[in-house]
């Protein structure tokens, strides 16, 4: 395994909780320990939130070009590392290598993307309606943020954040997910190389989240929150944040529908439910939740996604030609186990999987289920693992009600290749995004974001960078 630093990230250096106190990292795969880590309280909180206050004044100040120069050597020096922080996700997350190795490439591309970014900050000059003043418009930093990252995609989640905070000239204190912390501290170690100075980005690792967070929403430093999780925890946050009536951007949980119209193309929507529901094994907030296929081409599809689900190859992440690899922990499995078998006494038929596969780690083999009852557990709520659902419907009005049900709406798949069909669907689905005969919409040049109970606001794109900036004016008198 690649060197990871020890302990806590403060203020530029190095140091255990301020008890004394570690806790252990899991490898999924064995369910044994890797290592351990530093387990920070609200004293760390407290160092950490004053590291981060005292950079914010010199950091804004900064040249963009500098902040943009040093997210640009943070892309190539992720690039350059990307077997060793692949290797490292693998251990600490369970995902195959190939796909951790990819997810390296698109956490980097959210550095590069915002560098850009950070030399086309703009604001305005206005006349007054009465022509006799002038409006300076500029943006400026939010002030020191506080990010907290989900373990499905231990180093995207941070980049995405950690990017426009940057850029913006934000600093920040970043709380990683109690089960991937490694991925975390190395890329602390590697931002320092591409030139962060210190306090700007500071990291605590916790085993025990809400007595680091709540003291630092409550304390007034932390001008704004960034968090991608759980809906549940999201709605939590938000009350923290009020006190200080924070800024807040939510990713939090989705229950996507993936829908086939009888004219799709069949192979390529097979195609794209395998990526919208097997990227990650299932567990991402994108993930296919629900899929509901026009009766008339049902049996094909589902025939055909059956054989590719069982052709997949479950094992450890290390290990060649593994496509799937262990859920996070057992509460993980223990979820997607309970969701079968509701959805099974409510009538549906297994096709494929449906059990736990062979190994010491938590593994579940790829499923497909079909003649799935609405009223089953699995419609609501996010499966986060490797079991694909199959509704049929028959026009347009019933699949878009269905599809509507549910207070997520992150995002929706829409496969057809009548055009017309394609745009008065995208309308009437209530997500934030739509992938049109496409099974993946994540990328850094997009607004990645949900509507509903989905989230608040928007990570990439041109919009990305404006969750971090605070927009000012100064008024004067034209003389
Ligand atoms: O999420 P949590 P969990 C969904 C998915 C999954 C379920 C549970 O359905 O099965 O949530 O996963 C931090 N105060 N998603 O339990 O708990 C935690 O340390 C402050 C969807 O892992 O929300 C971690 O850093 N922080 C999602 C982060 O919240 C707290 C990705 C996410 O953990 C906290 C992950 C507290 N009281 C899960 N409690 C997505 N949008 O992709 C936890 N955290």
């Amino acid at each position: 395994m690649a060197s990871v630093p020890d302990g806590l990230f403060i203020g530029g250096g190095w140091r255990p909780a301020a008890t004394g106190a570690t806790f252990g990292v899991e490898d999924p795969s064995l369910a044994r320990e890797l290592r351990t880590v530093a387990d920070a309280g609200a004293e760390d909180a407290r160092a950490a939130a004053e590291a981060a206050a005292a950079a914010q004044e010199s950091w804004a100040a900064t040249a963009p070009r500098e902040r943009s120069e040093i997210l640009r050597r943070g892309y190539e020096l992720l690039m350059q590392r990307q077997d060793e922080l692949a290797l490292l996700m693998t251990l600490e997350m369970g995902k195959p290598i190939a796909e951790a190795r990819g997810e390296v490439a698109y956490a980097a591309e959210f550095f590069r993307w915002f560098a850009e970014e950070a030399v086309r900050i703009e604001g305005g000059y206005q006349a007054s309606p009465d022509g006799k003043d002038r409006f300076v418009v500029m943006k400026r930093p939010v002030g020191p943020v506080l990010l907290i990252t989900p373990w499905n995609f231990p180093l995207a989640m941070g980049t995405r954040k950690i990017g426009p905070a940057i850029a913006a000239g934000c600093t920040m204190i970043v709380k990683p997910a109690e089960q991937t912390p490694l991925t975390m501290l190395k890329l602390a170690e590697i931002m320092t190389e591409a030139g962060v100075p210190a306090g700007v980005l500071n990291v605590l690792t916790t085993s025990r989240p809400g007595e680091v967070v709540e003291p630092l929403l409550r304390g007034g430093t932390i001008r704004k929150l960034s968090f991608t999780g759980s809906t549940a925890v999201g709605r939590l946050l938000i009350e923290q944040s009020a006190e200080h009536v924070l800024r807040v951007s939510l990713e939090l949980g989705g229950n996507a529908p993936f829908i086939v119209c009888e004219d799709a193309d069949i192979d390529k929507a097979v195609e794209g439910a395998m990526a919208a529901k097997m990227r990650n094994i299932g567990e991402a907030c994108t993930a296919a939740n629900r899929l509901y296929v026009h009766e008339s081409v049902a049996a094909e599809f589902s025939e055909k996604l059956s054989a590719r689900m069982a052709s997949l190859a479950v094992g450890r992440g290390t290990e060649g030609g593994v496509t799937v690899g262990p859920l996070i922990d057992e509460d993980g499995r223990g979820k997607v186990e309970e969701l079968v078998a509701d959805a099974v006494v409510r009538g549906a038929k297994v096709l494929t999987g449906g059990e736990r596969a062979e190994g010491e780690g938590y593994f579940y083999t790829p499923t497909v289920l079909t003649g799935v009852s609405p009223d089953s557990a699995l419609m609501s709520q996010e499966i986060f693992g490797p079991v694909a659902p199959i509704l049929t419907f028959t026009d347009e009005d019933e699949v878009v009600a269905a599809a509507n049900d549910t207070e997520y709406g992150l995002v929706s798949y829409l496969f057809t290749e009548n055009l017309e069909r394609a745009f008065r669907l995208s309308e009437r689905l209530e997500t934030g995004m739509v992938g049109l005969n496409k099974g993946v919409v994540s990328n850094p040049a997009a607004p990645f974001g949900g509507v509903k109970a989905s989230g608040l606001g928007r990570e990439g794109g041109r919009v990305g960078i404006d969750e971090f900036l605070e927009t000012r004016y100064l008024a004067m008198p034209l003389g």
